[in-house]
């Protein structure tokens, strides 16, 4: 309870893999308060932008509330049996490889532990893999070639601790903001030093040391040479080397590779060499930009090298860090999720291991060989190899790479199930069944997050009648399917408590994943379960690994591995002469249809973008503002050019997010190619071909709407605003009323129109009135539209008399674009402030504003301000 009155619940955050701790207070009317939980120890307190602007999203206008065949709702009973019987038919005629699940790193335990088992103990297949094939599959593979286990060594405390933390292909800043806070912390406390690898200067970069902008796909090369001077530096531990196999081997290997692949300054990586050698206590935080190559499994293994060679591992400060996207993404590995896993670590090619799992489950023979993985499976599907496909909890139609010919595989296959919480998304407009599931706030069960830490999600709002948890639908086809005794589960209680007994035969194996000390946990304990890191036996307790060795290769030992840099399977011609890197912002998740129905978290970046370099875009003529369209051989992309030095020449970054909802040209999966790593089949996301063209429209447009509108024009994109939407459009197709034009776009057949056209300019300004009130505005060039867009949304149910200038009356400026998402803070604001009362850091800014003193996740935009205001200032 807190002053309100009201009982607060304890749950988990569903974003990230930081996975931290909230309390939410319902309202009674669907609304939910959430703050940071004080007690959980990975957050204590804390939460970023987005977990801060939870309450904003758990409204239910987007939400699908009923089953559906075919677009028409159906009631649960025959949505199921059509689910059971086609899945059970095409089984019978096609074998059970014919079958696939494809599913996801945000689901909840229980609901992952289901699906696996219906897949490979009953149905009989490997065919289920998850959108984790995206995300972590190379370091899953990593951790195997070194450890003999999928195991995170070290845990969130090491951050504390640490004298140096590398990031490689991490933008904690914006993707693991409440860690990066965390990092900062430890920064102000001890001097912690932190050095940033990544192609382009991120907002990680700000707070950093050092940043190495090295070649997109060269970091094995770089972590090569590190082992090299690790060697030559008398850094080896060689007490430790006892317990690893393949120094040498590895260490030839380092010597023949090549560091010129990298393209850095020598005397850079000359002074991170000497700061990893030099500082015994030094983390290295690895993420997508590790991960999603087609050497990631060796970029991973890089990593582990220089980690194994000095014996900096699984000890106070120091390790290897691999930090986890999805909330439940370590959830998924413990419970075998991925195509190539058996439950709870065993594994599926081991007889011995089958034959447990098949035993404790009553199940029939389980697959022998991995199934299909990503990529691999929606080639089959295009190739009408998989006849029956459900997709849980995940929107491959947008991210996935050559993500257009994924949706067309999905359109085509035979037949489609898509369990979402959303009502129309890209995945599941192309699906035969739609099942409709509990979201985040109205489930309960548990999820992991990057440093094993076991937590709660608990339901706090009741769930709309027809909508059902995954875990129960997932029984539920089980029943169907003729397995009643196998999936007659009452709860997720008694889900983890099977999942439990499972670890203990995994741990009589002598498998890292052990959680048999939870095995008396009856339904009031797992209520109440607090936050619990893994292992939990009567032998081990949440701690660290391989301190002392122990690692699970036969021999015991770990494995060095020898490594040769390679380039990444797309190369730059003179067609395609730009590398495409892609990846997150700041206060969108993933494919939107969460995050995007926050005003709050729209506000910050609220169209598409492809971020290049001044000279890049002086070579094809497009100046800032500007659209680009991208191409590749897959698909194509129209995105807003920010210019910024940011990049490397040669180089463009474009987010991940937009979808067919809110920017159907921002779909950028669709110029990315689906080259895969060999070792773990996840895809190369980062590092596309594409070449880039300034986008010739004959007019741009902003438009600002009280209601819904989806405008038609051949670039657009839309966001919530807090009083309406906002739009971004252009069109190559020239416009003769706009009047006419605008009532139809904005559903306005007869509101009061103002409208000033200048026909020679090619320029027009349209406001729409209801009772002398606002209701939408339209502004249109034959340039990208200079008005003050934050300024204008503002407006919308103001009086609204004299907007048609586009700007702000002098007296009240345009804020301009969100920084602050929790004290709705704009850039213009902060400008100003840090110019007319000579602001000089982040907490004056904070003291002056409020900005950045709630959740911090702007902190390092605030720092960036500042510094850019320095080197102005220098400049003058
Ligand atoms: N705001 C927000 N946070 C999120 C998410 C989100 O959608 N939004 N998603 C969550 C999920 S599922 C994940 S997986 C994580 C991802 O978290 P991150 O991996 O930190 O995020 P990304 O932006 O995908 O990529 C990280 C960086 O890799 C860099 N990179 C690209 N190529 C290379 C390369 O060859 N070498 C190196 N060293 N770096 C390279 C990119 O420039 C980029 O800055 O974020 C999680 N957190
Ligand atoms: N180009 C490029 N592509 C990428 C990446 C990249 O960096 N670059 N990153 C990749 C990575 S790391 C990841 S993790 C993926 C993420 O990509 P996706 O998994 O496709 O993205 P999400 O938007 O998280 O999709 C989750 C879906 O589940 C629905 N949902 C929400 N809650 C529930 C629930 O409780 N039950 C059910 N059944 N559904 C629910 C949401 O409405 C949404 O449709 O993208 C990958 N794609
Ligand atoms: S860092 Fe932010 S998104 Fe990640 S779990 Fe914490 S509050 Fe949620
Ligand atoms: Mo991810």
């Amino acid at each position: 309870m807190d002053g309100s009155g009201l009982p607060e619940t304890r749950s988990t955050c569903p974003y990230c893999g930081v996975g931290c701790g909230v309390l939410l207070r319902p309202d009674g009317q669907g609304g939910l308060a959430v703050r940071g939980d004080p007690d959980h120890p990975a957050n204590r307190g804390k939460l970023c932008s987005k977990g801060a602007a939870l309450g904003e999203t758990v409204g239910l206008g987007t939400r699908l509330l009923a089953p559906q065949i075919g677009g028409v709702d159906v009631p649960w009973d025959r949505a199921l049996e059509t689910v059971a019987a086609r899945f059970s038919d095409t089984i019978a005629e096609h074998g059970p490889d014919s079958v696939a699940f494809y599913v996801s790193g945000q689901l909840l335990t229980e609901d992952y532990y289901v699906a696996n088992k219906l897949m490979k103990g009953f149905i009989g297949s490997a065919n289920i893999d998850t959108n984790s094939r995206l995300c972590m599959a190379s370091t899953v593979a990593g951790h195997k070639r070194a450890f003999g286990t999928d195991t995170v060594p070290g845990t969130y405390e090491d951050l504390d601790e640490a004298d140096l933390v590398v990031l490689v292909g991490s933008n904690l800043a914006w993707c693991h903001p409440v860690l990066y806070q965390r990092l900062m912390a430890a920064r102000a406390t001890r001097g912690t030093r932190i050095i940033v690898i990544d192609p382009r200067r991120t907002a990680s970069c700000n707070q950093a040391d050092l940043h190495l902008a090295l070649a997109p796909g060269s970091d094995v090369a770089l972590f090569n040479h590190l082992l090299t001077r690790i060697y030559e530096g008398g850094a080896l531990d060689k007490s430790y080397l006892q317990h690893v196999s393949g120094f040498d081997a590895a260490l030839c290997a380092a010597y023949a590779d090549d560091l010129g692949v990298t393209g850095l300054d020598q005397e850079e990586v000359a002074r991170f060499c000497q700061a990893w050698i030099g500082t015994e206590k030094v983390v290295t935080i690895f993420s997508q930009g590790v991960n999603q190559s087609t050497s990631g499994s060796d970029k991973v293994n890089a990593i582990l090298n220089c980690h194994l060679a000095t014996g900096r591992i699984g000890k106070p400060g120091m390790g290897p860090l691999s930090v986890t996207g999805q909330p439940n993404a370590m959830g998924g590995r413990e419970v075998g999720g991925l195509a190539n896993m058996l439950a709870c670590h065993l594994d599926l090619e081991n007889a011995d291991h089958r034959a447990a799992v098949r035993g404790f489950w009553s199940s029939g023979p389980l697959p022998m060989a991995p199934g299909l993985k990503a990529v691999d499976m929606f080639d089959a599907v295009e190739e009408g190899r998989i006849k029956a496909l459900w997709i849980i909890h995940t929107n491959p139609a947008v991210s996935m790479p050559d993500a257009d010919r994924v949706a067309r595989a999905i359109a085509t296959c035979a037949f489609t199930v898509v369990s979402d919480v959303t009502a129309e998304t890209d995945t599941a407009r192309l699906a035969d069944v739609l099942l409709p599931a509990t979201a985040w706030a109205e489930k309960s069960g548990t999820v992991t997050n990057s440093d094993r830490t076991i937590s709660r999600q608990r339901a706090v709002l009741p769930a709309p009648e027809w909508v059902r948890d995954d875990w129960a639908i997932l029984a539920e086809v089980g029943r169907r399917m003729g397995w009643e005794a196998a999936f007659d589960y009452a709860g997720p209680a008694e889900i983890f408590r099977e999942h439990v007994a499972l670890s203990a035969i995994a741990g009589r194996f002598g498998k890292d994943f052990d959680i048999s000390g939870l095995r008396d946990l009856d339904d009031t304990a797992y209520d109440a379960l607090p936050p619990t890191r893994w292992p939990v036996s009567d032998a081990k307790d949440g701690g660290r690994f391989f301190a002392q060795g122990g690692f699970y290769h036969a021999d015991g030992k770990a494995r060095m591995l020898p490594l040769r840099w390679r380039a990444p399977a797309a190369k730059t011609d003179r067609r395609f002469p730009y590398r495409l890197n892609t990846g997150r912002i700041r206060d969108q998740w993933h494919t939107m249809t969460r995050t995007a129905l926050s005003p709050r978290l729209s506000a910050h970046l609220a169209e598409p973008f492809v971020d290049i370099h001044p000279a890049d875009a002086a070579e094809i003529g497009v100046a800032a503002a500007d659209l680009v369209r991208l191409a590749s051989p897959q698909g194509s992309a129209i995105l807003r050019a920010r210019l910024t030095e940011a990049q490397t020449p040669g180089q463009l970054f474009a987010p991940m997010h937009w979808t067919a909802d809110y920017a159907p040209t921002g779909r950028i999966d669709a110029v990315v190619a689906g080259a895969t790593d060999p070792v773990s089949g996840q895809p190369e996301s980062k590092a596309a071909v594409v070449s880039a063209a300034r986008f010739e429209a004959v007019w741009y447009g902003f438009a600002v709407s009280a209601t819904e509108f989806k405008p038609e024009a051949s670039y657009w994109a839309r966001a919530r605003t807090p009083a309406g939407w906002r739009a971004e459009l252009a069109c190559t197709a020239p416009v003769a009323d706009w009047e006419a034009e605008a009532r139809r776009m904005f559903g306005l057949p007869s509101a009061s129109a103002m409208v000033v056209e200048d026909v020679a300019r090619g320029t027009a300004r349209l406001a729409f009135l209801e009772a002398g009130r606002l209701v939408a505005a339209l502004f249109v060039s034959p340039r990208p539209v200079a008005v003050m867009r934050d300024y204008l949304a503002g407006q919308i149910d103001q009086p609204g008399t004299d907007i048609l200038t586009g700007l702000t009356p002098a007296d009240r400026p345009d804020p301009g674009p969100v920084i602050c998402a929790c004290l709705d803070v704009g850039v213009n604001t902060i400008l100003s402030a840090i110019e007319t009362q000579g602001l000089l850091s982040v907490d004056q800014i904070g003291a002056a504003l409020g900005a950045g003193t709630n959740c911090g996740s702007c902190r390092p935009e605030l720092a960036a301000l500042l510094a850019a205001r320095v080197v102005r200032e220098a400049a003058e």
